[in-house]
């Protein structure tokens, strides 16, 4: 057992492992050890991916383009003129594909901005526009069906967590697509043009041209490979989420017999289906040293439960349970 390790779980047991569950309580950190331990990601512990490096714009000279199969073209748009429609403030997790149990590359944070359906409006779409295509000053561009870009829940963000969009995260304006992985979520666009149709940067490498988020549940605490103690209270703790294709996180629960039996874990943070539903549960560890599993599962709003190696469900799949291996010692 590391000392350092020990410590820390003297002193979850001495806080007591009850901590008013309240979910209006936006972000009151839990003085336990959890991960994610806020329901909202601070932009610095916000996870960062792009095919190169984020490119620094100057707001000066940046201006939107709508362009392609629009009715009435616009003159290109300043960053002024977007904040001056109608915001809306949305909390929105955000995920990366190549993460789909989201161990390391998911956050949530809230986002303020206008409906990209309020800027269409504006352009008008022609009736044999398909796709969306969202040129960005990195290289990167991707594409999503034109009802995607009418929907809407779909967000142009200027402003993340209160912040001006952080230059890494997509400044002056990124993309937030409902219930699709990252890829869908393009940063530093400069040009959106509507057409018939497209073959996206990672499609043509070989990605899901959809990018759907399936349903999955994270632990984040303990990590694998930990050391914990016999006889001892351990809160193991996490998050899950299913991106609203299944109505929401209805339960989570959590297994450390392999899946022989389950107990159900205290959701205590959430806001709607488009974030993260964060949840713990109490270990009593057993007095036995040696190996052990821990496995955690959500179960939907629409009834959809987690299996073991993933489900091929309707609307949109689910990944196998997150199985985190601890190592019970002795003090
Ligand atoms: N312009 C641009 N946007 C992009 C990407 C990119 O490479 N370039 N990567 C996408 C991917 S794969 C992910 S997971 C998210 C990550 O967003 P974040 O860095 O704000 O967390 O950005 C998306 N948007
Ligand atoms: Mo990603």
């Amino acid at each position: 057992m590391k000392r350092r390790t020990f410590i820390k779980l003297s002193a979850i047991s001495a806080a007591g492992m009850i901590y008013p569950l309240n979910l209006q309580a936006q972000n009151d950190e839990i003085p336990i050890l959890l991960k994610p331990k806020t329901l909202i990601t601070p932009n610095e512990e916000f996870y960062i991916l792009q095919i190169g490096d984020p490119v620094k714009l100057d707001v000066a000279n940046w201006r939107l383009v709508i362009s392609g199969l629009v009715e009435k073209p616009m003159p290109p748009l300043k960053l002024e003129q977007i904040k001056a429609m109608e915001p809306v403030e949305t909390m929105r997790t955000l995920k990366c594909i190549g993460d789909p149990i989201g161990t390391e590359q998911m956050g949530n944070a809230k986002w303020k901005g206008v409906r990209l359906r309020d800027l269409l409006q504006k352009t008008g779409v022609k009736q044999n526009a398909k796709v969306a295509v969202f040129q960005c000053a990195d290289g990167y561009h991707t594409a999503i069906p034109i009802e995607d870009a009418l929907n809407e829940k779909t967000i142009l963000a200027y402003q993340m967590n209160q912040q001006p969009l952080p230059v890494e995260h997509g400044f002056p304006v990124r993309l937030l697509n409902p219930g699709h992985y990252g890829t869908k979520n393009p940063k530093w666009i400069v040009n959106i043009q509507l057409a018939t149709e497209h073959e996206s940067y990672w499609e043509k490498r070989g990605w899901d041209p959809v990018a759907n988020v399936k349903l999955a549940t994270v632990i984040g605490t303990p990590s694998t490979d930990e050391e914990v103690v016999t006889g001892s209270n351990l809160t193991v703790s996490g998050a899950a989420f299913d991106a609203g294709h299944h109505g929401g996180i209805k339960k989570v629960e959590v297994s450390v017999d392999y899946g022989e039996s389950w107990h159900e874990a205290e959701i205590w943070a959430k806001d709607t289906p488009l974030a993260w539903v964060l949840w713990k549960w109490n270990w009593k560890i057993p007095n036995r040293k040696g190996n052990a599993e821990i496995y955690a599962r959500a179960t939907t709003n629409t009834g959809v439960t987690q299996e073991e190696f993933g489900l091929k469900v309707e609307p949109v799949d689910t990944i196998g349970y997150h199985t985190v291996d601890v190592k019970i010692v002795n003090p």
